[in-house]
């Protein structure tokens, strides 16, 4: 089992895709182990996004991401980072395929819906910024977990 850190952007909140985004991670098997909708204030911002502040975008991206609420996830399941990215698609909505949610909803470099931790290092980072220590993050089984759906 692995955990990962999902945000719904506030792209994706403002434009009302909250439940439509969060079905993709839910039926493909994710189990929702935290979420709470928050705004991202500069400082956590900067934490987060601390490999990216010497690229030309980081400014914007802080401004967009600090704009409005933005939905935070803990998604667990198996190889959940990786089942995450591949539901989300390519970084740029233009390049993502169909089929993922940057690929359905949208072809905007910049306001591409969602993040997801790109390993296993950053999942724990990310969540430990977003649910400092494990706080929000509750232990409880889904319907079927008695059917082993995931092994
Ligand atoms: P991903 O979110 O797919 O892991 P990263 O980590 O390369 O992609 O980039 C982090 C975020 O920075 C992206 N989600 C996107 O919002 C933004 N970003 C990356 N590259 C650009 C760019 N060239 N122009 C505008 N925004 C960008």
């Amino acid at each position: 089992m692995e955990k990962t850190l999902i945000l719904l952007k506030p792209d994706a909140v403002k434009r009302r895709l909250i439940g439509q985004i969060l079905t993709r991670f839910e039926n493909k098997g994710l189990r929702i182990a935290g979420m709470k909708l928050m705004h991202m204030d500069e400082a956590l911002a900067a934490r987060h996004y601390q490999d990216h502040k010497e690229r030309p975008f980081y400014p914007g991206l802080v401004k967009f991401m600090t704009s409005s609420p933005l939905v935070a996830l803990a998604l667990e399941g198996p190889n959940a980072i990786e089942v995450s990215r591949k539901l989300m698609g390519a970084t740029f909505g233009f390049k993502a395929d169909p089929g993922t949610i940057r690929g359905d909803f949208g072809i905007s470099n910049q306001y591409n819906l969602v993040h997801g931790s790109d390993g296993p290092e950053a999942a724990e980072r990310e969540l430990g910024l977003f649910f400092p220590e494990g706080t929000g993050i509750l232990d409880w089984s889904t319907a079927d977990a008695d059917l082993h759906l995931c092994d």
